[in-house]
C-alpha cells in the first residue's frame, strides 16, 4: 500500500517509519511511505504556502494552488490512491474505518496547518475528511500518522502470528483482556492461578470472561451495539448474582439493626 503524506514539515516522517512495525512493513514492502514538502510546489523564491484569510481576522490559510498542484503529483504517483484531508470537522476514524482503508491501493493524506486549508481545495480535490477524534491539532501530520499506524498493521502479512490483529481490542467488539507476566507477585499482587496452570482450556475461557466483564467495567457503551453470545449472557448474569448477592448482605440497610425486617419502620 502506497502512502504519500503532503506536509509543510516532512522531516516529522522518518523518524515514524524507521522504526518498530512500521519499518518492518516498508522493508517487506507491504507499504510504500513518502512525505512531500507542499513548497515544492510552491513557486516564486520563498515558495509561500500560506496567505492572510479574506474577510481578515487572525492567523494564515494555506494557498491552494501550492496543495492543488501537490495532490495532482500525487495523484500520479500513487494511482488509483484516496486524498483525505485531517481535520477534526471528518469523520471520526475508529476500528472499523482502519479496516476498510486497509483494503486500499493507497492514501494520499493531506496535512493542513495554520488556521486551516482554503475551501476550494477540499471541494474539488478531497474524497473524504477524517478526524483521529474531538480535539484540535496544531497541524494533520500527528493525525495522518495515527491512522498509517492503525491501517499498516491491518495489512494482511504485516504482523506475525505472535502479535496478529485478531486478538486486538475492538476485532470482536471487545476490549483485550488483561495481560501478566513474569514476577509472579508484584507489588504484592499475583498473577491469577488459572495462567499459569497450562490447562489452555480454561485459560481461554477465562480470557474471554476477563474481556467482556472489563468491557463492561471500562467501557459499556460498546456493549450497547454488540449481540452477546449465549456463554456471555451466561457470564453477566453471574456477576450479576454475585454483586446482588453482596449488596444484599452488606447493604446498610441488611447490616442496621434497624433493617428491613424490622416493625420501627426506620424511624
Ligand atoms: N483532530 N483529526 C485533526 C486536527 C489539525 C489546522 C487543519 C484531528 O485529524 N486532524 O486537529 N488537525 C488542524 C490544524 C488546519 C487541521
Amino acid at each position: 500500500m502506497q502512502f504519500v503524506v503532503l506536509t509543510i514539515f516532512p522531516e516529522m516522517f522518518p523518524p515514524f517509519w524507521e522504526h518498530g512495525i512500521i519499518r518492518r512493513a516498508v522493508e517487506a514492502r507491504k507499504i510504500v511511505p513518502s512525505a512531500v514538502n507542499i513548497r515544492e510546489y510552491a513557486p516564486g523564491r520563498h515558495h509561500v504556502t500560506d496567505d492572510r484569510p479574506y474577510g481578515g481576522g487572525c492567523g494564515m490559510v494555506m494557498k491552494p494552488e501550492p496543495l492543488a498542484a501537490a495532490i495532482q503529483a500525487a495523484r500520479r504517483a500513487a494511482p488509483g490512491a484516496k486524498t483525505v484531508l485531517m481535520s477534526p470537522q471528518g469523520r471520526v476514524f475508529d476500528q472499523t474505518m482502519a479496516r476498510e482503508l486497509a483494503r486500499l491501493d493507497g492514501l494520499i493524506f493531506v496535512c493542513g496547518r495554520y488556521e486551516g486549508v482554503d475551501e476550494r481545495v477540499c471541494h474539488d480535490d478531497i474524497d473524504a475528511e477524517l478526524s483521529i477524534g474531538d480535539f484540535v491539532l496544531t497541524g494533520g501530520e500527528l493525525a495522518a500518522m495515527v491512522i498509517i499506524d492503525a491501517v499498516t498493521r491491518l495489512i494482511p502479512g504485516v504482523l506475525g502470528g505472535e502479535d496478529s490483529a485478531e486478538k486486538d481490542s475492538f476485532e470482536n467488539g471487545l476490549l483485550e483482556h488483561a495481560h501478566f507476566t513474569r514476577p509472579e507477585t508484584f507489588h504484592g499482587m499475583r498473577v491469577p492461578e488459572v495462567l499459569l496452570s497450562g490447562h489452555h482450556g480454561r485459560i481461554e475461557a477465562w480470557r474471554r470472561e476477563n474481556a467482556l466483564i472489563r468491557t463492561f467495567l471500562k467501557r459499556p457503551e460498546l456493549l450497547k451495539e454488540r449481540p452477546l453470545a449465549d456463554d456471555e449472557a451466561a457470564v453477566l448474569k453471574r456477576w450479576r448474582r454475585d454483586i446482588e448477592r453482596i449488596i444484599q448482605t452488606q447493604s446498610a440497610d441488611a447490616q442496621s439493626l434497624d433493617g428491613p425486617g424490622s416493625l420501627s419502620g426506620g424511624q
